[in-house]
């Protein structure tokens, strides 16, 4: 959040015949509405003043400016849209581009969305190298409103703007200055100095000034805009289908190709209007501030000198998937790992899945060979624990293994030092059962004991589940926050259960989909609806061929030992898996998947299965039609028991706050983003109609009505009117 003790205001002053107007509004001099009118009033007090020839806008704090403040989005006072109010916007731009001095902007660290626009309003731009350009509304469900979608395409072209707002994909200044988006580049030293510069040439008539807004020399001839248009509305839908606001988008970008910028501008206006109205917009503002609330832990961010503490190297036990990747992702942060395995030939396989974990990103140019070499250079291999007296932080990703684990950890503690923390990768055993066979159960390490919990690929996949027990200390988790800052994970910190957060509200995801087929409805329509229609990445059957349905029911036996009241057992995965059929690696599973390109189809020879594992159920009778459920049907009978569970997990306090749970849905079971996450996306349905569906699917499945019985929290909510999003109330008996 940006602070908000002072009002937000530019400041003015003249230099050599040059205003510079400082946008300055820490950290990232973000537009809120009163340093937008005091642009505004600067701008004219320079135009008003005969001392001064040309202006400069520039940007306090290292940075120009991260576009409009987008706390105002949530602000209920400044009504739709954040308050944003189009007259203020284009009189602003009028008076920075033509305005009777010319206008230079000075830029670095970051220039996005309005930031941007600020600048593109100017008659010419001077960067700092690797300065961050672009317009990323799109990403926060709205569109440039601030009369980008009519200067980009005219300063760097139709295609490359496009792809930028599409996107929301920032370029750097050097790019910048090939495109045309910037005029000059300078060091930081020299940057207002060289803007001041180029702003006296324009004024004295040595530079030509240039107006973004009516230039059409980087447009191309209408029939091809028309058609660039068209392929970027297709790529749209393809990318995110169904969704309006980057259609308003590029609308708004056509209008202005078709009749000209000023009447763009228009267009411009009321498609932002639009766009803010919708709950995509709503949504996706939640999450962008969710997602940076996970760092702040109560009692443990906000402990008074408490600090810390930098890590040089940490151990990884196991060098499977799991282990490699998450050594990958240490070393990509400069971190020094300690790769354990049991034996040499599963060390050597360990590092070969590193090794080829960095190469891949050399391949696709996201590091250079020598930069992944040095990475590698920091892995050392390991049989014993001799050199486990280095570790500031183990990271045990071994099998599910129970019996096993609880060994590791009873020799962790003798060879590490007492202040390393000891993490366990599990995804779904309780951290105090993986402990307990420690000294005095666990007793004497149990503070610095926690779960460390990565998703596959490791070194891919943003989310770090950082797991507390009841004894976890304090330094432990904001030591291991600080990591995953360093290897770009976001943390969501949550208590210990079984499953913790993201795996208890996925179980219910497979059962329910399970259960439909057990009803006698088709896998494939349904995983059509899952991934099709709602926006999951996959459907539950796709999905289970992923992960393996060995690797399901190994986990998933966790679950129904722990929540046996509430959960459908099927024989269908374990058909498959007596037939073989484990999914991806073994070409089989709900799919057929072929040899050379993986790809997925429907497969005839599974119905024998589904009609067996349907006649172990008996929820309908052999031969007889399956009820007769419509895709809405379908996406409800599957995510409301998902949201029941969710609900639960914030009831028991499993998550901080149901934002968390928010990210950890979108970011590690690939819950569309644009729906805001579980619990927002439920607070949209509503608590009164999850909880009537559910009793509902109760009442079609009366042998399994506990699969479905909806949790107290989820019953008051509905009662109440209360806000699933507001989490436990203080008060609250639950
Ligand atoms: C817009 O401009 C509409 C226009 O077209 C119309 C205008 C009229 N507002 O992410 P970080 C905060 S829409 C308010 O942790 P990083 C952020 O919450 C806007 N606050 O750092 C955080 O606060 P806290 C279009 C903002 O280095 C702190 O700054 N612009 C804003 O990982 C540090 O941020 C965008 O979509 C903002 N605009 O990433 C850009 N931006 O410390 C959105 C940041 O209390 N911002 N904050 O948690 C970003 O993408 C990233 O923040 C950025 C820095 C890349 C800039």
């Amino acid at each position: 959040m940006q602070m908000a003790s002072k009002q937000p205001e530019a400041q003015y002053r003249v230099d050599g015949g040059v205003a510079i107007i400082t946008l300055n509004y820490p950290p990232l001099n973000a537009l809120h509405p009163f340093l937008l009118r005091s642009l505004f009033d600067h701008l004219r007090r320079a135009h008003d003043d005969q001392t001064v020839r040309a202006v400069v806008v520039t940007g306090a704090n290292g940075n120009f400016c991260a576009g409009f403040d987008i706390n105002q989005f949530q602000n209920p006072s400044a009504g739709s849209g954040g308050g944003i109010d189009n007259k203020i916007n284009d009189a602003i731009c009028e008076v920075l581009e033509g305005g009777p001095k010319p206008t230079v902007a000075a830029i670095q660290g970051v220039a996005l969305g309005g930031g941007l626009e600020v600048a593109m309003g100017c008659n010419a731009r001077v960067a700092v190298p690797g300065t961050k350009l672009g317009l990323p509304e799109l990403q926060l469900g709205i569109i440039p409103g601030f009369g980008g979608t009519q200067r980009l395409p005219r300063l760097v072209g139709l295609a490359k703007a496009a792809e930028m707002m599409l996107t929301s994909t920032p370029i750097k200044a050097e790019a910048g200055l090939k495109l045309g988006l910037v005029d000059a580049l300078a060091t930081a030293d020299q940057l207002l100095s060289t803007a001041k510069a180029l702003a006296l040439d324009i004024a004295e008539g040595k530079k030509p000034r240039m107006y973004s807004l009516t230039r059409t020399d980087k447009l191309p001839p209408l029939g091809e805009a028309l058609a660039i248009l068209d392929m970027a509305r297709a790529e749209a839908n393809k990318r995110a289908r169904g969704l309006r606001h980057p259609q308003l988008c590029l609308s708004a970008i056509q209008a202005g190709i078709e009749n000209g910028g000023m009447a763009g501008l228009a267009a411009e206006g009321s498609a932002f209007a639009e766009a803010a109205s919708l709950d995509t917009h709503k949504a996706l503002v939640h999450i962008f501030f969710a997602q940076r609330s996970t760092k702040k832990v109560k009692g443990v961010t906000d402990v008074p000198g408490l600090k810390p503490r930098q890590f040089k190297c940490v151990a990884v036990l196991g060098g499977g998937l799991m282990g490699s990747g998450i050594a990958t992702a240490l070393v990509l942060a400069g971190v020094d790992v300690i790769l354990k395995e049991v034996n040499q030939n599963f060390l050597d396989a360990g590092l070969g899945r590193i090794k080829a974990n960095l190469q891949s990103r050399v391949k696709k140019g996201a590091m250079s060979a020598d930069a992944a070499a040095a990475a590698l250079a920091r892995v050392k291999g390991a049989l014993d624990y001799n050199d486990f007296g280095r570790a500031d932080m183990v990271i045990e990703a071994v099998i599910e293994d129970i019996g096993l684990k609880q060994r590791i950890f009873a020799d962790l503690e003798k060879v590490c030092r007492p202040d390393a923390i000891l993490s366990t990768n599990t995804s779904t055993i309780d951290i105090d059962l993986v402990g307990a066979k420690m000294e005095e159960g666990g007793a004497k390490s149990a503070g610095r004991l926690l779960g460390a919990h990565f998703f596959s690929p490791a070194h891919v996949m943003p989310l770090l589940e950082i797991v507390r027990t009841s004894r976890t200390s304090p330094q432990a988790l904001l030591d291991t926050l600080a990591l995953s800052g360093r290897i770009k994970k976001t943390p969501v910190v949550v208590g210990n259960c079984t499953g913790f957060a993201v795996n208890r509200v996925f179980f219910p995801y497979t059962m329910s989909a399970v259960l439909l087929a057990d009803l006698g409805l088709d896998p494939y329509r349904i995983d059509a609806a899952v991934a099709g229609k709602f926006g999951m990445p996959m459907g539950p059957f796709r999905l289970n061929d992923l992960v393996g349905s060995d690797i399901g029911l190994h986990v998933g036996a966790n679950f129904v030992t722990s929540f046996s009241e509430r959960v459908y057992v099927s024989r269908l995965i374990p058909l498959l898996n007596e037939a073989k059929r484990l999914g991806e690696k073994t070409g089989k599973g709900f799919y057929k998947f072929d040899s050379k390109t993986r790809k997925a189809s429907p497969d005839t020879e599974l119905a024998p299965l589904l009609a067996e594992s349907r006649k172990a159920a008996g929820l309908i009778k052999e031969g007889a039609k399956p009820p007769a459920l419509s895709d809405a049907d379908i996406l409800d009978f599957i995510f409301f028991p998902v949201v029941n569970e969710g609900c639960r997990v914030v009831a028991e306090g499993i998550v901080d706050k149901p934002a968390d749970l928010d990210v950890a849905s979108v970011m590690a079971m690939g819950f569309p983003a644009v729906r805001g996450g579980l619990i927002f996306w439920a607070d949209l349905v509503g608590a009164p109609r999850i909880v009537a569906r559910l009793r509902q699917f109760a009442a079609l499945v009366p042998q399994h009505a506990g699969f479905f019985a909806p949790c107290d929290y989820l019953v008051k909510a509905a009662d109440s009117g209360r806000k699933l999003s507001a989490g436990v109330p203080a008060t609250s008996k639950l």
